[in-house]
């Protein structure tokens, strides 16, 4: 039986649009009969591919121009291109966390910024993207950033390290197992470490250092990059990162490399499965620091290495999209971009993101960045490319990559069950404008309402900027109120202006949040 010929769940709705034919050739206007419908087509590959901290305006297809990203502007500019497209968190690990499993992060209350060393975050019996798309016969592979924990705890990285992606529905892995900043420095491919030398075991602690090793604060002479915050712990490649190692010489990757050596492993898997429907998560390592661009993107951008590293990650899209091309799957494959989280200049190393930053605004206009409530934080480039199957649209429908679980499921005719994802495939392929209602997002363990035209924030205790990154969080003593279709850059509280609006969104928010959201419950509306 030829595995790849099934009938396509949702196809009646897509035949009786008149949009595609079965053949997948766009046929505007012609009637088709249901009979067409039970025509065979190909079952779609899917392919997330997202990026790491990259902001809303770091695309030259969402405004930016100091920056020319043409390879992912063609995704955006022949696909869908969402313009209230979020991560549900402003960091990696619990956007990553909803990514994959369709709930909220904040209902876990481990789905934080987690060390190399942590535990598997997402349950073994949890349903996940991955496992969705194994019940209906597809193939699943990861290829590149993790950070989702691994192991129970205590992991000997010298072992097979489970569970890990390979045991929450994953075929295949290919991964770093936290950040690139972040020790092991190592690829784990299904579970083992690639290129260990079983003499020079590997060994890691997140707490203190190993008798005689080099660090950041011992041997500053060692370093090719100086760190400004944190980052002051192992030396790796002249890098110094997050948490003590020992050994693993030979295993340790290329920083210059990983970008190359990710789009290798990630254009084999295309090879090698393209007999079959496959889904793969591509999770890209730029631009997060360290910003180690290949020596050809050295320079190109003239923003330093966080352009150069985003000039890179463009090039590898493009790379990428080839290679389907090649293999003749364009038109077989849907392909979603996105990035978990908004920018950061600053993030702990001295490489010139702030000082080189010249005319380019990476947050778009928006307000905030990485770790903010405010809309940088979560409002990210995001994309559905389908060669063939979508049409060139901009949506301003609100959308959140949770979302995605539930809605693929309907794309496949999967199951899934009970989770905060909500079904918008026709959004998602640009049939439809009717996005969510509303939406929860998450900083940092604070949360937020999206509504539609607003934003709306409850009052928070803390700094209003984290200094050191020089992002405003999104902290008020005072409920915060925007609308951010007309003010986009959040300038404008409308708290005290709208008290009755005010009063609805909080409703609606504790509605799902329930009450226990903030330390700062006594400012209660009156
Ligand atoms: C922070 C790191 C930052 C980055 C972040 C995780 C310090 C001072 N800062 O704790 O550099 O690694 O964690 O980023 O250590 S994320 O995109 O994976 O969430
Ligand atoms: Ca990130």
């Amino acid at each position: 039986m030829n595995f790849r010929k099934i009938i396509l769940s949702g196809l009646l709705a897509v035949v009786a649009t008149g949009m595609v034919s079965c053949k997948g050739e766009a046929k505007k206007g012609v009637t088709k009969t249901a009979s067409d419908a039970v025509k065979q087509v190909t079952k779609p590959n899917v392919v997330v591919i997202y990026l790491d901290d990259l902001g809303y305006g770091d695309v030259s297809a969402y405004g930016g121009d100091a920056l020319k990203t043409p390879n992912i502007d063609k995704l955006a500019n022949e696909g869908v291109k969402f313009t209230n497209g979020y991560a549900s968190s402003a960091t990696c690990t619990p956007s990553r966390y909803a990514l994959l499993t369709g709930v909220y992060p904040w209902r876990n209350k481990k789905a934080k910024i987690l060390p190399g060393t942590a535990p598997l975050l997402i349950s073994t019996t949890q349903q996940t993207l991955p496992k969705m798309f194994k019940a209906k016969g597809y193939d699943t592979g990861i290829v590149g950033k993790w950070h989702l924990g691994l192991g129970i705890g205590h992991t000997n990285w010298n072992q097979h390290i489970s569970p890990g992606p390979n045991e929450v529905g994953f075929d295949s892995s290919y991964i770093m197992a936290a950040t690139q900043d972040r020790v092991p420095t190592v690829y784990i491919e299904n579970g083992n470490v690639v290129g260990l030398d079983p003499k020079d075991p590997i060994e890691v602690n997140y707490k203190e250092n190993f008798e005689g090793e080099d660090t950041a604060i011992s041997n500053p002479e060692k370093l090719k990059m100086t760190w400004h915050h944190g980052h002051n712990n192992s030396i790796v490649n002249g890098i110094p990162r997050i948490g003590y190692m020992k050994g693993g010489e030979a295993a340790k990757w290329v920083d210059e490399d990983m970008a190359d050596h990710f789009l290798a492993k990630a254009k084999t898997y295309v090879k090698e499965h393209k007999k079959n429907p496959f889904f793969l998560y591509y999770a890209m390592q730029q631009p997060h620091v360290p910003r180690t661009p290949h020596p050809r993107f050295v320079g190109k951008s003239g923003l330093g290495p966080r352009g150069d590293v985003i000039l890179e990650a463009d090039w590898v899209v493009g790379e990428f999209v080839k290679t389907l091309e090649a293999e003749g799957l364009l038109e077989n494959t849907l392909i979603v971009l996105s990035s978990d989280n908004g920018p950061v200049l600053n993030d702990g190393y001295n490489d010139d993101a702030v000082e080189k930053l010249g005319n380019h605004d990476p947050k778009g206009g928006l307000r905030g960045g990485k770790y903010s409530l405010y809309e940088a934080g979560t409002k990210v480039p995001f994309i559905t490319y389908w060669k063939g199957h979508i049409q060139p649209k901009v949506s301003d429908a609100l959308v959140c990559q949770m979302d995605l679980l539930t809605s693929l499921a309907k794309l496949v005719d999967g199951k899934v069950e009970g989770t905060d994802s909500e079904e918008l495939l026709d959004v998602f392929l640009g049939k439809s404008d009717d996005g969510r209602a509303s939406l929860i997002l998450e900083a940092t363990s604070r949360t937020a309402l999206r509504k539609g035209d607003w934003m709306m924030i409850p009052p928070y205790k803390g700094v209003t900027v984290n200094k050191k990154v020089n992002i405003e969080l999104g902290n008020s003593k005072e409920f915060q109120l925007y609308n951010v279709k007309e003010d986009k850059g959040q300038q404008h509280n409308l708290a005290t202006q709208k008290p009755e609006l005010l009063k609805e969104l909080l409703a609606d928010f504790e509605a799902v949040r329930g009450k226990n959201y903030s330390k700062t419950q006594a400012l209660e509306l009156k």
